[in-house]
């Protein structure tokens, strides 16, 4: 039985309708999971809520958290634990960068450009972890989006490529500290959507036209493709997987 009927799941990264974490939002509704989303500030409070009313029957929870405040993460993660107790998985849909740093050339990267899009980007991960691990006594799951950029150079991806290696880097040994107690944690390296973030990668048009010219598949991906792995990975369906990066990119990957 692969229903999530009876499990909790906090989704961190709804900005608007295109976000991935959107796409992995109605996934999980549609199984039955109940859903918990978080946003970064007010300005995004009322697009999530107006969001979540359209999910049906959906008794949703939402809490601010701004990812870059220690204190914050704490602080919603026990309010997290004060309202419902224990919760079985979680989403971290969450990336940053200053626009300049996402064009030219990576050589120009500023300090601050680099610590922030590492801050927000990679660590926010780690912190998130450990402070949902007492909260996942049930065992669970936690699932990252990551792309290609982090494996091998994209042009324009730049500092997000630096930080989303650290990020699958940051998995991976999460997945390892957290496998004793059945957490499991693994990362969907997706194609390009455009998205709000997106909107932010230099050239982001010509990426997609790549993908369009050259993957295998020959089409970009969906919200929905990425939702469905998703629920793959934050379900027994993937009881065995951890530690794992799912590329969902129509095979564009599997190219030099
Ligand atoms: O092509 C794409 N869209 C891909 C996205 C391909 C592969 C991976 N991804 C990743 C992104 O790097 C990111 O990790 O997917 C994740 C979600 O991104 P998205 O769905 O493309 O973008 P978006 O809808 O803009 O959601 C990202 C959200 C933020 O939106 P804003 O408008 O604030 O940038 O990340 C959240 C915020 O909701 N966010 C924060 N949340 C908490 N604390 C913070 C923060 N400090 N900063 C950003």
């Amino acid at each position: 039985n692969f229903s999530l009927e009876g499990r909790t799941y906090v989704i961190m990264g709804v900005a608007n309708k295109r976000s991935l974490a959107w796409g992995i939002a109605k996934s999980l509704h549609e199984v039955g999971a109940r859903l918990i989303f978080t946003y970064a500030n007010e300005r995004f409070e009322k697009p999530v809520k107006d969001l979540a009313a359209t999910l049906e029957g959906q008794d949703a929870l939402f809490y601010p958290c701004d990812v870059t405040n220690d204190d914050a993460v704490a602080k919603t993660f026990a309010s997290i634990k004060e309202d419902v107790g224990t919760i079985h998985g979680i989403a971290h849909c969450i990336a940053f960068a200053q626009k300049e740093d996402l064009k030219g050339e990576f050589v120009d990267t500023s300090r601050d450009g680099y610590l922030l899009a590492h801050n927000i980007s990679a660590y926010s991960l780690v912190a998130v972890a450990r402070e949902a691990q007492p909260l996942m006594s049930e065992g669970g799951g936690i699932v990252t989006l990551t792309y290609l950029g982090g494996e091998r150079v994209v042009q324009n991806y730049n500092v997000m490529g630096v930080a989303k290696a650290s990020l699958d880097a940051s998995m991976k040994y999460l997945a390892n500290d957290l496998g004793k107690d059945n957490i499991r944690v693994n990362a969907i390296s997706a194609g390009p959507i455009r998205t709000l973030s997106a909107k932010g990668v230099g050239d982001f048009n010509s990426i997609l036209k790549q993908i369009e010219e050259k993957a295998p598949l020959r089409r970009t991906v969906t919200q929905e493709e990425v939702g469905s792995t998703a629920y793959y990975l934050l379900s027994d369906l993937s009881q065995g997987v951890t530690g794992e990066i799912i590329h969902v990119d129509s095979g564009y990957s599997i190219l030099g």
